[in-house]
């Protein structure tokens, strides 16, 4: 950290303005009648919605419970065009709520904040960023998406390349023109089995490349049904609390049947209507032992593997499309439109890189262990991100007594709640690993965490604490019951990013809480009305700045 002096002093930082850093500022602001400075990246406000405009871009939630319910007005007046919502729109709503609620003023586009240490003298921290930034606050509320650090393979040759390539998390604004180009798309992950139809249809020639064979269900997309969104408008304070207080975000109706006491003929059914009805309806709608039970879990496996057998044509291609080294849903579901479908064109091939991985980028396009080489104009890496830390750990963040998070998460992101960690006093995350999260209907889980740390903060107010710290004990508790939770479910038997896996020397440690948005939402509720157990709260040694 530089020595220069603060140039500021804030109340709260708050780190990025996508969904989170948005509706934290304006609680902070309006709410809490506090001073607050948002730092982004993008040189405007959206998070993963501003970075991701690749091909066929869109949220796997439905759309009329993505986005913020705190406003019921705001629920009202907005209108979406799609059954999900895509990218261009979502965007679009992040800046009409940016404009709405003016939160513009709030935040400095174009700056990443590189270093944040806490001071135990004046319980203050000092956030630097790399535009040269130096500002003093009382709290820092991390609001850096869980999937915002993407990751290129380290693959020899690229800088070799003479064509275009693009990483799917940072596609250029102004687009790639795929007309006449052969095109090579590495990774099928939702980035990939989204973008891969649309690519296929624009290019010349597309080649896949497929480390693993995927389950993905139709997303069975097109417009907004107007006499359902009407039917949503009339009843959205309900539909929203259904959504809040269900497993994972959706106002939909879990089941509560086994997929192994009903006959094969109903589970069949079952499964084809749901197949129909699309999106999340398989997963969270068929039975309830799907993501617990292995054998309930190989029904549904078994019932997509003959969905990819009837809609590829050629058996070959199908054999190689088949997931067969991991139970459905155990990375995440992939929710597509066209996906299987697309390896029916005549303009697309499919390579296994599994057996035959990448040796070699060229100056013309790839080459594999077979010796095959591939020639391509423009190459996309649909190779996801360094998950639920990557972002975290590439910021300089330093607690109590210079303890660095990177040291503290070396084996493993450790969290209380996901909300805070142990020895990094008046830090709160949004989203942080520990907390459903990515498991989750992400606004569902956004609103209740700057809510309840909102809530928080009036609280220490209002008892005139001025440094709050995670309990180590009750850290360690938390990661406990995070992991054991996870061992119960499909979840570890996966390579996923879920897990780190994908990250080469990532520890692999379940990252987010499995044990829903409900019951989680309960236990941060019961722990704020037991006078927030957990966490130490003392004055600080020092005057604050400001007050
Ligand atoms: O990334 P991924 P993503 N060599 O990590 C492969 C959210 N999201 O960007 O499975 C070769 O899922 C990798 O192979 P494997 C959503 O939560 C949401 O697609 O590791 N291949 C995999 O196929 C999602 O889960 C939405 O063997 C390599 C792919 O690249 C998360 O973001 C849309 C490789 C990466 O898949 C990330 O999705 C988009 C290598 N070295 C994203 N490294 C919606 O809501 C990786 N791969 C719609």
């Amino acid at each position: 950290m530089s020595q220069s002096t603060a140039t500021k002093h804030v109340d709260a930082v708050v780190i990025g303005a996508g969904f989170a850093g948005l509706y934290m500022y304006k609680k902070l602001r309006d709410d809490l009648g506090m001073t607050a400075q948002v730092y982004e990246r993008g040189d405007g406000v959206g998070g993963t919605w501003y970075w991701n405009r690749y091909p066929g871009a869109r949220c796997d939630s439905e759309s009329y419970v993505y986005c913020f319910s705190f406003d019921e007005d705001l629920l009202q007046e907005w209108s979406w065009s799609g059954k999900y919502p895509e990218q261009p729109e979502i965007l679009e709503y992040l800046n009409h709520v940016a404009d709405r609620f003016d939160l513009r003023s709030g935040i400095q586009f174009n700056t990443s904040v590189t270093a944040a240490h806490f001071d135990d003298d004046s319980g203050m921290w000092t956030v630097e960023t790399d535009q040269g930034d130096r500002v003093t606050s009382k709290y820092v509320i991390t609001a850096i998406g869980c999937i915002s650090t993407g990751q290129i393979p380290n693959i020899p040759g690229l800088d070799s390349f003479e064509g275009e390539w693009h990483h799917t998390g940072a596609w250029p604004h102004e687009g790639v023109e795929f007309e006449g180009k052969r095109v090579a798309v590495i990774g099928t992950g939702s980035s990939g089995v989204q973008s891969i139809p649309v690519i296929a249809r624009e290019s010349e020639h597309l080649t896949v490349f497929q480390r693993t064979p995927q389950y993905t269900i139709p997303a069975q997309h097109g417009t907004v049904d107007q006499a359902f969104l009407k039917e949503v408008k009339a009843n959205y304070a309900e539909i929203m609390q259904q959504a809040k207080t269900s497993a994972a975000g959706f106002p939909y109706d879990a089941s509560e049947v086994s997929a192994l006491e009903v006959s094969d003929e109903e589970r069949l059914k079952t499964y084809e209507e749901l197949w129909q009805k699309g999106g999340f309806h398989f997963m969270l709608g068929s039975y309830s032992d799907i993501a617990l039970d292995r054998r309930a879990n190989d029904t549904a496996s078994e019932f997509i593997r003959g969905k990819i057998r009837e809609i590829v044509d050629d058996p070959e291609t199908a054999e190689k499309l088949l997931p067969r080294d991991h139970p459905f849903a155990s990375k995440r579901a992939l929710i597509d439109t066209n996906y299987f479908e697309t390896y029916n064109r005549d303009n697309v091939d499919l390579v296994d890189i599994r057996h035959f991985p990448i040796e070699e980028i060229t100056s013309t396009g790839l080459r594999t262990s077979d010796g095959q080489e591939y020639e391509v104009d423009v190459i996309v890496f649909a190779t996801g991100y360094d998950a639920m830390t990557g972002t975290f750990l590439k910021m300089d963040i330093r607690g109590s007594n210079g303890a660095q998070l990177r040291d503290k998460w070396s084996d493993g992101p450790r969290t209380y709640l996901g909300l805070a960690a142990a020895s990094f006093p008046n830090m709160f995350m949004i989203t942080g690993p520990g907390s459903p999260s990515v498991l989750s209907n992400m606004p569902v889980s956004i609103e209740q965490h700057v809510e309840w740390i909102s809530d928080f903060i009036e609280y220490l107010r209002e008892h005139d604490v001025d440094v709050v710290d995670a309990e180590q004990q009750a850290e360690d508790e938390w990661v406990d019951h995070v992991n054991e939770i996870a061992e119960q479910t499909m979840y570890m038997l996966a390579d996923s990013w879920y897990l780190g896996a994908n990250i080469p020397g990532k520890p692999r440690v379940f990252m987010p809480y499995a044990g829903g948005v409900n019951v989680y939402r309960e236990r941060c509720n019961e722990i704020a009305a037991e006078g927030y157990t957990g966490f130490t709260m003392s004055e600080s040694r020092e005057p604050a700045l400001t007050d």
